[in-house]
């Protein structure tokens, strides 16, 4: 079915002509309406169902279409014919809150996703990362309590500060992600004033079959921005839509917004001894360990001519790699990679790849078969395999170009530890190092005025603890500070 919105006549969903948009049919001008009145009804009918379910997290988002330009070579590292140098991919960019919901205000303190889905030639990679390189925990059985700790409460439906604190005092692997968004990049000025990562570690490997475990940073090329609680407060209020519509004049405008392309590459070997755990999402790789190596940039050149067709429906999942890059041993990517389909099964339906948002541009050629809101179809071919009839089907054994050993017994437990890995130390450099005295005094501002907002006990005195075990000077100022305010 295509729409014409030039057609001389409005129509039912069917093509017939529609007898009238503007009135129902009834027996007599004051009586009742009739059953049979298809154009009220198939209008009503389909009112009523106008919305999906919103993404459980990031429903407040938008975004855009673009380009992505390889710059420089990393053949060596990778095989992914998207990654070769001088190819060019056409991409979508999402961007969103987390906790908020779909009408929710964008400056709300929070963390950023930071969505990319390539349509390349070997399939759709997705990259769906975040504005900052770390996250809350580290084993995907803790998202849900994550998430539902950020949301509402089941009683009163309201947002909690209590409920947050409580969480994260009591999951001491959020401390680097909390300093981190408690500092200023929790309050970004525009999405395009802000940096995006994987965050998780993943796989590459090249032609001549090496592997490697790569970090992804997206640098804004517009410069880092951010504002001041007031100014995000405010904001919330005059401009709830503050971000979407920034992005969307943004590019009206012609101004578009470009990231430079870059990632960490560890030798797939250094991974068993290196100082941190590679594959714990709570911690970065310093940079002095594995410098930068540039990759290419992305431009966001295109507009959605449809938000619900193209933003809303659009697909992205850590699931979606191409040859040349694949997972890695993180706990939560190996969770994410099954939780984004499922999620979107059941949000957008079970054939959610066949809309042109998600389409990719290779051929398909899958065994999948039905399903609600089926479009594509192998015609006649087998619908199994192996078949005696032609349709290809692979029969790969052995080892995978992009796995690793693993051993052991099977246990439930936390990551075995490296040299240095603790829960709060990086939080504490980030703190102590990379904040200057402003920055500090204003995250301590920050976190008090947090606090302040329906914080009690002994939910309070664990934070403190928290904070001191982060900073001892910090943990104290904030106690200090609430304390004298209280
Ligand atoms: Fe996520 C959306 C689930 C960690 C970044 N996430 C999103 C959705 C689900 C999850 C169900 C909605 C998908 C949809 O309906 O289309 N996320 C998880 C789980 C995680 C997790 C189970 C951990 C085990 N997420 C996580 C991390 C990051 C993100 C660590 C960033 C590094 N998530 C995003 C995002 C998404 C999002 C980029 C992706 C698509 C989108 O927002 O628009 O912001």
């Amino acid at each position: 079915m295509t729409v014409d919105p030039n057609h001389s006549h409005s129509t039912t969903e069917s093509g017939a002509p529609r007898e009238s948009d503007q009135h129902s049919l009834s027996v007599g001008a004051d009586g009742p309406l009739l059953l049979h009145d298809v154009a009220l009804v198939e209008k009503l009918a389909r009112f009523d169902r106008e919305r999906v379910p919103e993404r459980s997290p990031h429903a407040k988002g938008s975004g855009a279409f673009g380009e992505f330009t390889v710059t420089q070579d990393v053949s060596q590292y990778t095989k992914a014919k998207f990654l070769q140098p001088g190819a060019t991919t056409r991409m979508l960019a999402r961007f969103s809150t987390v906790a908020g919901e779909l009408g929710s205000p964008d400056t709300w303190r929070d963390v950023r996703g930071f969505a990319l889905k390539f349509y390349t030639e070997e399939g759709n990679f997705d990259m769906v990362g975040n504005n900052t390189p770390v996250f809350f925990v580290r084993d995907p059985m803790k998202f849900p309590d994550f998430i539902h700790s950020q949301k509402r409460m089941p009683d009163t439906g309201l947002r909690s500060n209590n409920m947050q604190w409580d969480f994260w005092s009591l999951s001491p692997e959020s401390a680097h992600q909390v300093a981190y968004l408690m500092g200023e990049r929790g309050l970004p000025r525009t999405w395009r004033n802000m940096n995006g990562y994987s965050s998780h570690t993943y796989s590459w490997n090249n032609a001549a079959g090496e592997q490697f475990w790569v970090k992804w940073h997206f640098h804004t090329r517009q410069g880092i921005e951010n504002i001041s609680n007031d100014e995000a407060a405010k904001l919330a209020g005059d401009d709830a839509d503050f971000h979407r519509r920034d992005l969307f004049e943004a590019i009206e405008r012609g101004e578009f917004p470009s990231w430079k392309v870059s990632v960490q590459v560890m030798p797939y070997a250094d991974a068993k001894t290196y100082r941190f755990n590679p594959f714990d999402l709570t911690k970065v790789w310093p940079h002095a360990d594995y410098p930068l190596v540039e990759v290419g940039e992305f431009v966001l050149n295109e507009n959605p001519a449809n938000h619900f067709a193209q933003i809303e429906q659009a697909a992205f999942s850590p699931s979606n790699t191409v040859p040349g890059t694949g997972v890695s041993p993180d706990k939560m990517l190996l969770g994410r990679v099954f939780s984004y389909p499922d999620a979107q099964r059941n949000r957008i339906g079970t054939n959610y790849n066949q809309l042109p948002v998600n389409q990719p541009i290779s051929p398909v050629n899958d065994y999948g078969k039905e399903g609600s809101m089926q479009y594509h179809h192998s015609g006649n071919a087998p619908v199994y395999s192996p078949n005696s009839y032609g349709r290809a089907y692979q029969a790969e054994q052995g080892p995978v170009d992009n796995g690793w050993e693993s051993d052991g017994a099977m246990v439930r437990s936390a990551y075995s530890l490296h040299a240095e890995d603790d829960d709060f130390g990086q939080a504490h450099t980030l703190v102590r190092d990379v904040y200057t005295d402003e920055q500090r005094a204003a995250l301590v501002e920050t976190v008090v005025g947090s606090l302040r907002a329906g914080v009690e006990e002994p939910v309070l005195t664990n934070v403190f603890t928290y904070w001191k075990n982060i900073d001892q000077q910090v943990g104290e100022q904030i106690e200090q500070q609430y304390r004298a305010q209280a």
